[in-house]
C-alpha cells in the first residue's frame, strides 16, 4: 500500500483502519454489504477508506492543486473530461485527443483511491484530483490552502438517487440478496447512502463556497446541462485559463462541450469497453459511468409518493440555507 509513505504512516494507517472498520457504526449498504460511518460520512469499508484516512493528514497540496468535488452520481465523469480538456487544451487537438481513448476517470485521479497505490508526489503539477469524500473529510492542508481550487459539482436529489441505485445494483456482488428500490430510498431520505449523507455533502461545500468564493466553484448538473459554453467559459476563469478572444472566435469552447458530450463519449470503444481500476478490489467497466445522461430521469424510477417523500426531505434539510438544487421542482 501507499508505496511513497514511509513504512510507520503505512502501519499506523492499516491499524487505524483494521480498528475503525470493526468500532465504527455500521448499516447495510446497496453496492457493498456494509457501510461505515466515519465522522459522520459513510464509506464502504474498503482500502479507499484507507485513502481517506491517508489523505486526510498525509497528503501535502500544493498551491497549483485543483480538486474536483462531488458526491456520487452528480455528474463527476462529464465534469472530469470537461476539467481535462479545458486545462489541457493547448496540448492536444481535438482531432486526437486523449479523451478518444481514454475514460474520462482515467484522465482525473480519484485521491481517495489513487493514493493507496501510487505516489501522488510524482504527479507533474498543476495536478488534477477527484475527491467523493465530504467537505470536512478532504485533505485538510487543501482545505487550509489559499491558492489551490475545489470545484464541487452537485444534483438533484431525485436523479442522484435513481441514478446511483441502478449503478449499484449492478455493482452488488451476485451472491448477496438483492436490495429493493423502496429499501434503498428509505435509507437514501434517511441520510445513509456512500460518501453521505447526501444534503450535508452538498451544504458543506455550498456553505465553503459561500466563505470562500475564490478557492471554491460550486456548480449545478442542471444548469450545465442548459448552457454548457456558459460553464465550460466560467470553469476555465475560475481555474485561471480563460479563453482568449481567438479561442472563442476559433470555437475552442464548442470543441470541448462536444468531446464531452454524454453523446460523444458514449460512442467511443474505450466508453463501451474498457476498464477502470480504481483499487484492486474495485474494478468497474466504463460504461457503468454512463447511463441516460438526462435530468429528471428519476421520475420514470420513483412513485409519486416517493417523490413527494423527498421533495419533503430535501424542503426541511435546505430550510434557511438559500441553497436550492438546479430545476429540482420541476420533476
Ligand atoms: P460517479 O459518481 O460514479 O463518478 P457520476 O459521473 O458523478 O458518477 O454520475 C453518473 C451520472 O452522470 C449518470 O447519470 P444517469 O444515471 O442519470 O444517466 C451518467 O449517465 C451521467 N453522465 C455521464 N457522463 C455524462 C456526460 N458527458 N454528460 C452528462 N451526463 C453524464
Amino acid at each position: 500500500m501507499a508505496p511513497s509513505f514511509p513504512q510507520d504512516v503505512n502501519e499506523e494507517i492499516n491499524k487505524q483502519f483494521e480498528e475503525l472498520i470493526q468500532t465504527l457504526p455500521s448499516h447495510k449498504g446497496s453496492a457493498v454489504p456494509t457501510l461505515i460511518n466515519y465522522k459522520g460520512f459513510w464509506y464502504p469499508p474498503i482500502s479507499v477508506f484507507k485513502g481517506v484516512l491517508l489523505m486526510q493528514d498525509h497528503f501535502k497540496a500544493r498551491p497549483t492543486d485543483i480538486f474536483l468535488c462531488s458526491a456520487l452520481k452528480s455528474g463527476t465523469t462529464w465534469l472530469k473530461a470537461i476539467m481535462f480538456s479545458t486545462m489541457n487544451r493547448s496540448e492536444y487537438d481535438f482531432a486526437n485527443h486523449p479523451l478518444l481513448t481514454t475514460g474520462p476517470h482515467d484522465c482525473i485521479p480519484y485521491l481517495d483511491a489513487y493514493i493507496t497505490e501510487h505516489d501522488v508526489e510524482a504527479l507533474p503539477s498543476p495536478r488534477l484530483l477527484s475527491s467523493h469524500s465530504a467537505y470536512s473529510l478532504i485533505p485538510k492542508s487543501a482545505r487550509e490552502s489559499p491558492d489551490c481550487k475545489i470545484v464541487y459539482i452537485c444534483r438533484n436529489p431525485k436523479d442522484v438517487f435513481v441514478s446511483h441505485y441502478l449503478f449499484a445494483m449492478k455493482l452488488r456482488p451476485p451472491m448477496l440478496p438483492p436490495v429493493s428500490m423502496e429499501e434503498a430510498f428509505d435509507w437514501f431520505c434517511n441520510g445513509v447512502c456512500e460518501y453521505g449523507p447526501y444534503f450535508e455533502h452538498v451544504l458543506g461545500y455550498w456553505k465553503a463556497s459561500l466563505e470562500f468564493p475564490q478557492k471554491i466553484l460550486f456548480l449545478k448538473y442542471e444548469e450545465m446541462k442548459k448552457d454548457p459554453v456558459k460553464h465550460v467559459k466560467q470553469l476555465a476563469e475560475f481555474l485561471g485559463k480563460p479563453f482568449s478572444a481567438e479561442e472563442e472566435k476559433e470555437g475552442v469552447v464548442e470543441e470541448i462541450v462536444k468531446l464531452c458530450s454524454f453523446e460523444n463519449l458514449t460512442s467511443l470503444e474505450v466508453n463501451k469497453t474498457g476498464k477502470l481500476a480504481f483499487v484492486p478490489e474495485l474494478i468497474i467497466g466504463n460504461d457503468n459511468f454512463f447511463r441516460k445522461g438526462q435530468v429528471g430521469d428519476s421520475k420514470n424510477h420513483l412513485t409519486p409518493e416517493m417523490i413527494e417523500r423527498l421533495d419533503k426531505v430535501t424542503e426541511e434539510k435546505l430550510k434557511g440555507t438559500g441553497f436550492a438544487f438546479g430545476e429540482s421542482k420541476k420533476y
